[in-house]
């Protein structure tokens, strides 16, 4: 382990040769090469990274980032976890091993199976492991006791077959990473402004005259956008950034793409960085909205009082609200110095095209739909939606986890949705809502004997509460993960385990009618196809949606959906989206030329097309956590080395932490006031209903953040986030507030 300073600027050549010698380390030069080469491009891979959209030109250098080489180094190493490995080591001792190391094994490459009681999985053909996940299913008592995950990763053709099969079998279980991100994001803005999804596209970054910057890491997580920002700037954007730590990628981005960038020379990000203490943001909105709506009693132009007349519902309410409120009192939770506030408020006042992004600092607490409705709050107050230069901009994680959803990917469908299924289709789909994730974990912990099928993802350690979990995934009479690489999530298998291998984002799908291509919706509502250009590793890998249609096929039938012919051309698949999903009419004719098309987007074109046809001011109360003399407020966050559960590397070098992910990071008064020796290492626990949880052996670092904030590593310290710790209305896990104790022995 080693510490030093953390950075204060993002990208440049470091990067540029951090993500090549883990490239180089995982690939043979030539693939590496082609990969890359096609990375991103029109009509190339998808990167398998985070949902950024791409900019109308592409760059021939590479329209890719650090991050990104990462996750196709991840995706395409030469390693293979093949029946030899499997053979090789038990889940007994692979439980032992780190998630870098299970990652590091390689690419899966046959379907495995185990039972209770054996040490290890061993092979099975796909026949008869699609006849045993049929005749498993088909043998349940009830529909609903099947329960369909769903990562962020799968393709719009995947994932369109996925529910259908699973609506046609009879349930709405369907949950998804979604509800562990962004959920929060879309169950607000549905309400405020009629659809959960962002409403500004790239154009919009280049006309803002303010950006803020909100619970959100681009300069890891999302580094493309850095280039969006830099942009932005240059045609005269202010940027905002609000934050409890200090990222590198917000103070400056090194743009590798520029000969200055690549000698080292960053080009200023944040005009004014915030560092809010955890989940003081409602405290922060309500303050500004509250001195704008009483500067503007002199100085009216300051809101957009046509815009609210006209457009918007609840003003009065809100206004009311906030005139109970003491600014003062306000701004002391946020922890945040006067002059700042100020700052803000003088851009506020000035400028009146304004975009708000936000991602996981946001979205992960109890009251997150409260955070984000602020938000909305603020915009609507400025007029700033539904105009060039202004909007929403959630920045959605996953590479394709939008697109799931406007696939119906969701526990929760629309009714219209349910109703163009059936009149498609001809069925009667379910109309009960389903489980999601925090439900569905429950259940099979309660419930023994429930088919756990995940399409993608490491449901064990993304979620919360991991002993709990465990068990909870054990209890399954059957768990079935279709995936690409070895995750912990294999390691706990309920009476029979199935490793269904994939094909991934970089692998030609070969079927009947030739080569085939998927299609992907990114973060702003565009949607374009990806292809691979990787020969299979392997003769039994077969892609997501050929996997779907031979389970759908033995335990539905041909009868509603030939299943079987479908997937001989996949343009076949996208006919049918065609007719049942709202703007992708014409879906393959859109395709043509591998051209990007949009999606309907009321919002965006200041249309609300929620319940009421207005967008909707809402009063949210400030959340009323209260932290004992001994507590702590714990977020997990991302290292710069990770993506989610799969773990890249060791190091967080923005942060200045090198070879270590067991550490909390911590203000250095608190460090003192609580006496503790950095020498020894400290454990956290809290007792959230009665049962303790904690995590040992973990190293503290003195670190800039504010005081009695801390933060962790997901997913090391998801022990410590109880399950029924989540968001009101969106249930999302409030993983960026969790209370905890610090010890030392
Ligand atoms: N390389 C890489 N890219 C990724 C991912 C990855 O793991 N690695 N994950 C993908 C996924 S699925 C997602 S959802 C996104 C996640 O992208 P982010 O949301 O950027 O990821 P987190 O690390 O969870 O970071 C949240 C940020 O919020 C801040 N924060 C925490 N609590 C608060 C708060 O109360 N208020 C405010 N204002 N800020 C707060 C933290 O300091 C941190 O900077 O990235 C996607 N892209
Ligand atoms: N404490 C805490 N918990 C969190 C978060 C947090 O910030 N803090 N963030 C939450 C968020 S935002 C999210 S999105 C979730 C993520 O939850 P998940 O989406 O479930 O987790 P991932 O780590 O992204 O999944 C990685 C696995 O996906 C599989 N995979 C990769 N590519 C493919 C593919 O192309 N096809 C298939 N079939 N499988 C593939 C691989 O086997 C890999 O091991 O975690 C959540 N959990
Ligand atoms: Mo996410």
């Amino acid at each position: 382990m080693k510490t030093g300073k953390p950075a204060n600027s993002a990208a440049g050549p470091k990067a540029v040769y951090h993500a090549m010698s883990k490239a180089f380390e995982a690939m043979k030069l030539g693939k590496t090469f082609k990969i890359l080469g096609d990375l991103n491009q029109k009509g190339g891979i998808d990167c398998p990274g985070c949902a950024w959209p791409d900019p109308s030109h592409r760059s021939k250098l590479g329209e890719y980032c650090e991050n990104g080489v990462k996750a196709i180094a991840e995706e395409a190493m030469d390693a293979n976890a093949d029946a030899a490995f499997f053979a090789r080591h038990s889940i007994e001792m692979m439980r032992d091993q780190t998630d870098y190391w299970l990652g590091h094994q390689g690419r899966l490459t046959q379907p495995m199976r185990i039972k209770k009681g054996e040490a290890h999985y061993s092979p099975v053909s796909w026949n008869e492991l699609f006849d045993t996940i049929a005749s498993k299913l088909c043998g349940l008592a009830s529909p609903n006791d099947g329960i369909f995950y769903t990562s962020g990763r799968t393709s719009n053709e995947a994932a369109f077959l996925y529910q259908l099969f699973v609506r046609i079998f009879g349930t709405n279980n369907m949950p998804d990473c979604s509800n562990m991100c962004h959920e929060s994001s879309g169950i607000a803005l549905s309400h405020t402004l009629g659809i959960g999804k962002g409403s500004v596209k790239l154009e919009d970054f280049y006309q803002s005259e303010l950006i803020l910057i909100v619970g959100q890491n681009p300069g890891t997580n999302h580094p493309r956008m850095l280039s969006a920002l830099k942009k932005a700037k240059s045609h005269g954007a202010k940027i905002v950034v609000i934050n409890p730590l200090k990222e590198a990628g917000l103070i400056s981005f090194e743009d590798p793409q520029s000969v200055a960038g690549m000698l080292g020379i960053g080009s200023s990000i944040a005009d004014l960085y915030l560092q809010i203490r955890i989940n003081e943001d409602v405290a922060l909105f309500q303050a500004l909205s509250l001195k704008l709506l009483e500067l503007s009693k002199d100085r009216p132009n300051i809101i957009d009082s046509a815009f609210i007349n006209e457009k918007t519902d609840g003003f009065q309410a809100f206004k009311s609200h906030l005139e109970t409120q003491d600014f003062q009192q306000l701004i002391e939770r946020t922890g945040l110095p006067m002059d700042q506030i100020e700052q803000l408020i003088q851009l506020l006042t000035e400028r009146h095209q304004i975009i708000a992004c936000w991602a996981m600092g946001l979205t992960q607490h109890v009251n997150a739909v409260d955070n984000i409705q602020e938000i909305v709050n603020l915009l609507l107050l400025k007029g700033s939606i539904g105009k060039p230069g202004a909007g929403t901009c959630p920045v959605r994680g996953h590479s394709n986890v939008q697109g799931d959803r406007t696939m119906g990917i969701w526990e929760r469908p629309s009714k219209e949705f349910l109703d163009s299924l059936a009149s498609t289709f001809n069925f009667e789909p379910p109309r009960a809502h389903g489980v999601d994730v925090v439900a569905a974990i429950q259940l099979m912990h309660e419930e023994p004997g429930k088919v756990f099928m995940a399409m993608g993802g490491n449901l064990l350690s993304a979620a919360p509460d991991t002993a709990y979990t465990k068990t909870a995934l054990e209890n399954c009479g059957m768990t079935i993960h279709v995936s690409t690489k070895l995750n912990r999530s294999h390691l706990y298998p309920g009476d029979i385990g199935f490793i269904l291998p994939c094909l991934g984002r970089t692998d030609i799908i070969q079927e009947q009618s030739g080569i085939q291509k998927l299609t992907v919706e990114n973060s702003m509502g565009m949607v374009h196809s990806t292809q691979g250009n990787q020969k299979p590793r392997s003769e039994h890998l077969l892609s997501e949606p050929h996997i779907i249609s031979q389970i759908a096929s033995r335990t539905v039938g041909n009868k509603i959906v030939n299943w079987d012919s479908l997937i001989q051309d996949y343009d076949q698949i996208r006919e049918l989206i065609g007719k049942s999903v709202k703007g992708f009419e014409s879906f393959n004719e859109k395709l043509k030329n591998n051209a990007v098309f949009e999606l309907p987007n009321g919002p965006r074109k200041g249309t609300f097309t929620n319940d009421i046809g207005k967008a909707r001011f809402t009063v949210n109360s400030l959340p009323d956590y209260h932290l004992e003399e001994d507590e702590l407020m714990m977020m997990t966050i991302r290292s710069h080395d990770q993506f989610n559960t799969t773990i890249y590397g060791m190091d967080d070098r923005y942060r200045g932490i090198y070879g270590i992910r067991m550490v909390v990071l911590m203000n250095k008064s608190d460090i003192a006031a609580l006496a503790l020796d950095l020498q020894k290492p400290v454990t956290l626990y809290n007792t959230y209903g009665q049962k303790t949880r904690k995590v040992e052996g973990l190293t503290i670092i003195p670190y800039n953040i504010p005081r009695r904030c801390i933060a962790t590593y997901f997913p090391e310290c998801n022990e410590l986030v109880p399950l029924q710790l989540k968001a009101r209305k969106s249930n999302t896990p409030a993983s960026k507030s969790v209370k905890v104790k610090i010890s030392q022995a």
